[in-house]
């Protein structure tokens, strides 16, 4: 997939370089690499490529939209962030919230994902409902990630971001972790999913429906014994992810 992007003036991308060098600093002081990554993923997730609306234009730090139910908690990630985003007024909330996304996974280990500039901010919010819901099944992730133009190796990569982070109660309603390190990027979440609920862990519904589905399930064999090739896919499909919406294919 080649993409036609924008060109960013040198002072933009020196400020993009510099932003990266902050954003490293604060992450791995606050150790909120996990929620850093699922602002970056609610972001950008909302994308509907039928009608070309939501997708990861800064919109996330409107009132409106971190009040949606899936949002629960994001208005932390934003309040963490914005004294780095003030440092550099040049830079769009677009850019700037995938870019820290980006940074999320390197800092905890995990693949170095392509970072392109000059996503523009826009001020519609999309309506609520786009992102999936934990406790509904593979048809659902299906229909969620096909409007995003996403594909069922994509939706088993992106679903091993939760080797990071976990869930909270008054936040989503779980509890719990879903690897024994989450502020590690590998694969164990998929070595997880394989080897069954254990105590402490924690596997939605969603999280299951990778295991019983006939597609999805060989992808979380094949990440759970080569993290290697789940990097690899990983990276891809965050890219796509994190430019939905952005830059004509050409
Ligand atoms: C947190 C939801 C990355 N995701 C997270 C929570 C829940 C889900 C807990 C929120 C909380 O209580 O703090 C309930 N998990 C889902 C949903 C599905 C699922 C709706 C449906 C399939 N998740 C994700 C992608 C990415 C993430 C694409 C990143 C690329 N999500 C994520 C992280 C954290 C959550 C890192 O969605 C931890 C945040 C593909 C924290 O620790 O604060 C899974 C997928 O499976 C749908």
């Amino acid at each position: 997939m080649l993409k036609n992007y924008p060109n960013v003036s040198k002072e933009y991308q020196q400020a993009v370089e510099k932003c990266r060098r902050k954003l490293r600093a604060l992450i791995q002081e606050k150790q909120c690499a996990p929620i850093i990554l699922r602002l970056a993923w609610h972001a950008a997730g909302t994308y509907d490529m039928h009608s070309k609306t939501g997708g990861p234009f800064g919109t996330i730090k409107n009132q409106q939209e971190l009040a949606h139910s899936a949002n629960n908690g994001l208005d932390i990630a934003v309040r963490l962030l914005e004294p780095i985003k003030q440092q550099f007024p040049i830079l769009s909330y677009a850019d700037f919230y995938q870019l820290a996304g980006v940074v999320a996974v390197e800092i905890t280990g995990g693949p170095e994902i392509p970072f392109h500039p000059g996503r523009p901010d826009k001020t519609e919010s999309p309506p609520e409902g786009r992102l999936p819901d934990a406790q509904k099944g593979a048809d659902h992730l299906r229909e969620v990630f096909y409007r995003m133009g996403l594909s069922d190796k994509d939706i088993v990569a992106l679903s091993g971001g939760h080797t990071l982070g976990r869930c909270h109660k008054e936040r989503s309603g779980f509890e719990g972790a879903w690897t024994s390190n989450p502020l590690i990027f590998d694969n164990s979440y998929f070595k997880e999913l394989l080897s069954g609920e254990k105590e402490g862990l924690i596997q939605l519904p969603s999280d299951k429906a990778l295991l019983d589905d006939p597609s999805f399930r060989p992808y979380v064999e094949k990440y759970a014994q080569d993290e290697d090739a789940f990097f690899a896919d990983y990276v891809e499909a965050h890219l796509k992810l994190s430019e939905l919406g952005f830059a004509d294919e050409v």
